[in-house]
């Protein structure tokens, strides 16, 4: 059995393991079961397997034990007393490296040769006129302000997406969202739809770290406060928080709470009824006065094409299911169906057919953003956001990233930057800080810092370069020591522990206040899918994924894709209230847009790319910073390359 075996089986089961771990395994006479035992017995609160996860004594028993059974015996010896159960001592010599002797090795090919100011630019805002007495534009009537700058190349990513690429399983799939009946199974818990048993496995969170705020913590239900002259506040994340254990129940509620909170959003536009109310028939279907037109709010169950090319979506509520036909013949409201995505809840409306079996939509309602909604003012400074750090990879740019960090001590080379750099007031990191361990196969060919502790002390070594006044606030991401189920807890404890004071640790998602100005971090695994599934969503312009979100009024809308979603008794990832700004992050590529008042960016990396992306075509955009002014919400990119 080869290292990169043990690891890979180690990943699919979303575990992470140090290398250590490996060697022991690797070493062991009988690798194979050894590690189908420790994977057997390993906590499931564990996130990265080291060796003391690893029970040699429990393991020679077991091996005796099932020796034993094999050839018949059914009186079972003492275990502990048989002296053929000698477990190999862990202090026998392993070749295990030492952490040591590794070194970070920065890719010398990268040069910064570029004047980054003379990159920087400013984004209009390019927001069309808004219409003052109308709270919401019809769904369709949608055009954001689109970020178009030279700096940013047409294309990232060419016909392969990496959606045809293989992931690694979500750890537990959905009953709505995959190749099970989806009718046959209820977000709301009716009828006798059971979810596999597969929905019930669910590792626990035992890293939350409620108490581990060193300014100030209070207590579980109000907002964590960071006082002091860039003040944060953390209005809401999962950290601390997590109360699920994966039952059948939590999902109900799950899927309860996301819809009375979308539903209420669409409710303010139109007056829906519930859906049992439509067998009762008490609404006109034809005859004198003609059809009724009636509204409904669902979350979509299933989606359909019929065989002459209709559409019919499936809405459910806590109080039933009902089908939606979308004619091919209405162009706009087909097309706008079309880029409906399942478990999203949206409001119809239309009229039923005269056998009462069947919605007939006009009109298809989302969530969305009021068109008046207004910016929170009154700040002053910038934020600096950015993210895909991937520290410990070996495509880690680190000479970009050292102009970096110089930049932010105010040591650029021109007065310009100086000037901006003492402006910066916080620094925003939304996941992926480290390139971790395991994560996608063959990973460890591209690592430099093959401990993902270590790749950690590497990361706060950086981070205490930043000044002391800066605020910084970290965020993980699927790359991050924390479990990979969404909303994702702040990093362990432990970890923490290396960082300096002006850190400050947010879960996945997380929304936090900068000194008045809500900022919304979200990682971006959910790009992924929306780039699948959405027509003209693509990596190019990944702010036009969050748009898609936005409209939604959800983070990662379509359950159990990519996106391993934990049911928590809360959705985190509904966007209420509306921030000022959505950061995110994931894809790699740079990008911004404005959305009714709303500043959407997702940053770039500061990793090259990788052999993966090579082969699916996707170009990174390293080494470019967005930096937000406060006051105006203004943004400039610098470049670092
Ligand atoms: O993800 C960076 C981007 O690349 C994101 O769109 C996922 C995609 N990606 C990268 N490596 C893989 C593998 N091996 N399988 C599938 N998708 C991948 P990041 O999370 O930063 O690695
Ligand atoms: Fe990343
Ligand atoms: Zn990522």
């Amino acid at each position: 059995m080869e290292r990169s075996s043990i690891i890979r089986a180690v990943m699919e089961k979303a575990y992470q393991i140090s290398p250590e771990a490996v060697e022991l395994i690797y070493s062991s006479d009988s690798p194979e079961d050894l590690l189908e035992y420790v994977l057997s017995t390993v906590n499931e609160s564990v996130i990265v397997i080291g060796i003391e996860d690893i029970n040699l004594q429990g393991f020679a028993a077991s091996r005796k034990a099932s020796k034993l059974i094999y050839t018949g015996n059914r009186e079972y010896p003492d275990f502990e007393t048989s002296s053929e159960l000698e477990p190999i001592s862990p202090s026998e010599p392993v070749t295990s490296p030492d952490p040591d002797s590794i070194i970070v090795n920065p890719d010398p090919a990268v040069e910064s040769s570029q004047d980054p100011v003379s990159d920087a630019i400013s984004v209009p805002d390019t927001v069309p006129g808004t219409v003052r007495n109308m709270d919401y534009e019809p769904v369709s009537d949608t055009q954001p302000g689109t970020f178009k700058s030279e700096e940013v190349p047409p294309s990232y990513l060419v016909s392969n997406s990496p959606s045809a690429a293989k992931t690694p399983p979500p750890i537990f799939s959905s009953s709505s969202s995959q190749a099970i009946n989806r009718l046959a199974s209820s977000f709301f818990g009716q009828e006798s739809s059971l979810p596999s048993s597969s929905n019930r496995i669910f590792r626990e969170e035992l890293y939350s770290s409620a108490s581990g705020s060193r300014l100030f913590s209070s207590s579980r239900d109000e907002y964590k406060s960071y006082p002091g002259r860039n003040p944060v506040t953390v209005i809401s994340d999962i950290t601390g928080h997590s109360t699920c254990v994966g039952e059948y129940m939590q999902f109900v509620q799950y899927f309860r709470d996301r819809y009375s909170r979308l539903s209420e959003i669409i409710r303010g536009r139109i007056n829906a009824r519930p859906i049992e109310s439509l067998k009762r028939r008490n609404f006109r279907r034809g005859g004198e006065g003609g059809f009724e037109e009636i509204s409904i709010i669902g979350m979509v169950s299933d989606i359909s094409n019929t065989t002459n090319g209709h559409k019919i979506l499936s809405l459910e509520d806590p109080t039933g299911f009902f089908p939606v036909l979308i004619r091919n013949s209405d162009k706009e409201l087909f097309e706008q169906a079309s880029r409906i995505l399942l478990d999203e809840v949206i409001g119809v409306t239309g009229s039923i057919t005269n056998d009462g079996s069947l919605m007939l939509a006009t009109k298809l309602i989302q969530p969305d953003v009021p068109n008046n909604i207004q910016r929170r003012t009154g700040s002053h400074g910038k934020a600096v956001l950015i993210s895909d750090v991937h520290v410990g990879s070996s495509k880690f740019l680190e000479d970009a990233w050292l102009d970096f960090l110089d930049f932010l001590k105010g040591e650029s080379d021109l007065e310009s930057m100086r000037e901006l750099a003492a402006s910066v007031r916080y620094v925003v990191i939304a996941g992926d800080l480290v390139d971790g361990i395991g994560i996608y196969p063959d990973q460890e060919m591209e690592l430099d810092i093959l401990n993902v502790y270590e790749q950690y002390r590497k990361a706060a070594e950086y981070i205490r370069e930043i000044p002391e006044h800066i605020r910084v606030i970290i965020s993980p991401g699927n790359h991050d020591a924390v479990r990979q189920a969404e909303p994702q807890p702040a990093l362990p404890e432990s970890i923490q522990a290396d960082f300096p004071e002006n850190v400050i640790f947010v879960g996945n998602p997380a929304l936090i206040e900068l000194d008045g100005v809500q900022l919304l971090i979200y990682h971006g695994r959910s790009i992924d899918d929306l780039v699948a599934s959405i027509p003209g969503v693509s990596y190019q312009e990944p702010a036009g994924a969050v748009l898609e979100m936005l409209k939604r009024r959800h983070l990662a809308p379509t359950y159990g894709s990519r996106v391993s979603i934990s049911p928590e008794k809360k959705d985190y990832f509904v966007i209420d209230p509306v921030p000022d700004i959505i950061h995110t992050g994931h894809v790699h590529t740079l990008g911004v847009q404005r959305y009714k008042n709303v500043l959407l960016v997702n940053s770039g990396t500061w990793q090259d790319q990788t052999e993966f992306q090579k082969r699916v075509n996707l170009v990174p955009m390293p080494a470019r910073v967005p930096i937000v002014d406060l006051e105006n919400f203004d943004v400039k990119i610098l470049a670092f390359d």
